[in-house]
Protein backbone atom coordinates (compact mmCIF):
# COMPACT_ATOMS: atom_id res chain seq x y z
CA UNK A 1 0.00 0.00 0.00
CA UNK A 2 0.75 3.08 -0.92
CA UNK A 3 1.16 6.33 1.92
CA UNK A 4 0.28 9.74 1.06
CA UNK A 5 1.84 12.53 3.49
CA UNK A 6 -0.50 15.69 3.02
CA UNK A 7 2.21 18.06 4.34
CA UNK A 8 -0.21 20.70 5.55
CA UNK A 9 -1.85 18.69 8.46
CA UNK A 10 -1.59 20.53 12.22
CA UNK A 11 1.38 18.33 13.48
CA UNK A 12 3.14 18.84 10.45
CA UNK A 13 3.01 22.95 11.09
CA UNK A 14 4.02 22.16 14.59
CA UNK A 15 6.82 20.44 13.68
CA UNK A 16 7.99 23.60 11.11
CA UNK A 17 7.14 25.68 14.21
CA UNK A 18 3.90 27.79 12.45
CA UNK A 19 1.75 26.07 15.45
CA UNK A 20 2.75 26.71 19.25
CA UNK A 21 3.05 23.64 21.45
CA UNK A 22 3.76 22.60 24.31
CA UNK A 23 6.64 20.44 24.30
CA UNK A 24 7.26 17.82 27.01
CA UNK A 25 10.22 16.02 25.39
CA UNK A 26 12.41 16.43 22.36
CA UNK A 27 14.71 14.13 20.75
CA UNK A 28 16.99 13.98 17.53
CA UNK A 29 13.79 12.43 15.78
CA UNK A 30 10.36 13.06 17.69
CA UNK A 31 8.59 15.44 19.45
CA UNK A 32 6.34 15.25 22.69
CA UNK A 33 3.50 17.79 23.27
CA UNK A 34 0.22 18.23 25.82
CA UNK A 35 -2.54 17.45 23.98
CA UNK A 36 -4.97 19.96 23.32
CA UNK A 37 -7.91 18.39 24.76
CA UNK A 38 -6.38 15.97 27.35
CA UNK A 39 -8.42 13.14 28.25
CA UNK A 40 -6.50 12.41 31.77
CA UNK A 41 -4.68 14.41 33.90
CA UNK A 42 -1.56 13.49 31.76
CA UNK A 43 -2.05 13.19 27.94
CA UNK A 44 0.41 13.55 25.79
CA UNK A 45 1.10 13.18 22.12
CA UNK A 46 4.89 11.93 20.67
CA UNK A 47 5.26 12.59 17.04
CA UNK A 48 8.03 11.42 14.84
CA UNK A 49 9.93 14.72 12.93
CA UNK A 50 9.66 12.46 9.92
CA UNK A 51 6.38 12.71 7.42
CA UNK A 52 4.53 9.35 8.35
CA UNK A 53 1.15 9.20 8.66
CA UNK A 54 0.75 5.76 10.95
CA UNK A 55 2.22 3.44 12.75
CA UNK A 56 1.85 0.95 9.50
CA UNK A 57 3.57 3.85 6.90
CA UNK A 58 6.18 4.73 9.70
CA UNK A 59 7.59 1.02 10.50
CA UNK A 60 7.83 0.01 6.96
CA UNK A 61 10.00 3.34 5.94
CA UNK A 62 11.50 4.46 8.63
CA UNK A 63 15.19 4.06 9.29
CA UNK A 64 16.40 2.46 12.43
CA UNK A 65 17.27 5.20 14.16
CA UNK A 66 13.75 6.88 13.55
CA UNK A 67 12.22 3.79 14.84
CA UNK A 68 14.75 3.88 18.29
CA UNK A 69 14.15 7.55 18.50
CA UNK A 70 10.35 7.47 18.80
CA UNK A 71 10.19 4.63 20.69
CA UNK A 72 12.30 6.00 23.53
CA UNK A 73 10.80 9.54 23.43
CA UNK A 74 7.71 7.60 24.57
CA UNK A 75 9.37 5.84 27.19
CA UNK A 76 10.83 9.06 28.31
CA UNK A 77 7.77 11.17 28.49
CA UNK A 78 6.15 7.91 30.83
CA UNK A 79 8.84 8.64 33.04
CA UNK A 80 9.03 12.28 32.82
CA UNK A 81 5.01 12.61 33.53
CA UNK A 82 5.44 10.11 36.47
CA UNK A 83 3.19 7.69 35.02
CA UNK A 84 5.29 4.31 34.67
CA UNK A 85 4.65 3.42 38.28
CA UNK A 86 0.97 3.67 38.40
CA UNK A 87 0.31 2.96 34.49
CA UNK A 88 -0.23 4.87 31.36
CA UNK A 89 -2.33 3.60 28.07
CA UNK A 90 -0.79 3.88 25.01
CA UNK A 91 -3.24 4.65 21.68
CA UNK A 92 -2.12 5.34 18.30
CA UNK A 93 -4.88 5.93 16.12
CA UNK A 94 -5.12 5.45 12.33
CA UNK A 95 -7.52 5.61 9.42
CA UNK A 96 -10.98 5.42 9.24
CA UNK A 97 -11.64 2.73 11.45
CA UNK A 98 -9.35 3.76 14.48
CA UNK A 99 -10.81 7.76 13.76
CA UNK A 100 -7.54 9.26 13.18
CA UNK A 101 -8.04 13.15 12.81
CA UNK A 102 -4.59 14.35 12.69
CA UNK A 103 -2.75 12.60 9.43
CA UNK A 104 0.61 12.41 11.19
CA UNK A 105 1.60 9.93 13.27
CA UNK A 106 1.00 9.70 16.74
CA UNK A 107 0.90 8.32 19.63
CA UNK A 108 -1.18 9.04 22.80
CA UNK A 109 0.12 8.73 26.18
CA UNK A 110 -2.58 8.69 28.57
CA UNK A 111 -2.24 8.74 32.44
CA UNK A 112 -2.53 9.82 35.69
CA UNK A 113 -6.28 8.07 36.77
CA UNK A 114 -7.25 4.34 36.36
CA UNK A 115 -8.62 5.13 32.42
CA UNK A 116 -10.73 1.90 32.73
CA UNK A 117 -11.20 -0.71 30.15
CA UNK A 118 -9.35 -0.31 26.75
CA UNK A 119 -12.21 -0.17 24.45
CA UNK A 120 -16.21 -0.52 25.39
CA UNK A 121 -17.65 -4.51 24.62
CA UNK A 122 -19.65 -4.89 21.40
CA UNK A 123 -23.25 -5.86 22.49
P1 LIG B 1 -6.45 11.36 16.81
O1 LIG B 1 -5.94 11.76 15.46
O2 LIG B 1 -7.92 11.09 16.81
O3 LIG B 1 -5.70 10.20 17.41
O4 LIG B 1 -6.25 12.56 17.82
C1 LIG B 1 -5.67 13.79 17.49
C2 LIG B 1 -5.40 14.53 18.78
O5 LIG B 1 -4.70 15.71 18.46
C3 LIG B 1 -6.64 14.95 19.57
O6 LIG B 1 -6.60 14.32 20.85
C4 LIG B 1 -6.52 16.46 19.72
C5 LIG B 1 -5.08 16.75 19.35
N1 LIG B 1 -4.87 18.00 18.64
C6 LIG B 1 -5.51 18.42 17.51
N2 LIG B 1 -5.05 19.62 17.14
C7 LIG B 1 -4.08 19.96 18.05
C8 LIG B 1 -3.22 21.08 18.18
O7 LIG B 1 -3.22 22.03 17.40
N3 LIG B 1 -2.36 21.07 19.23
C9 LIG B 1 -2.31 20.03 20.13
N4 LIG B 1 -1.42 20.14 21.13
N5 LIG B 1 -3.09 18.96 20.03
C10 LIG B 1 -3.97 18.92 18.99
Amino acid sequence: MGFEYDDQNIFAKILRGEIPNDTVFENDHALAFRDITPQAPSHVLVIPKGPYVSLDHFTQEASEGELAGFLRAVGEVCRLEGVSEDGFRAISNAGVHGVQEVPHLHVHIIGGRPLGRMLARET
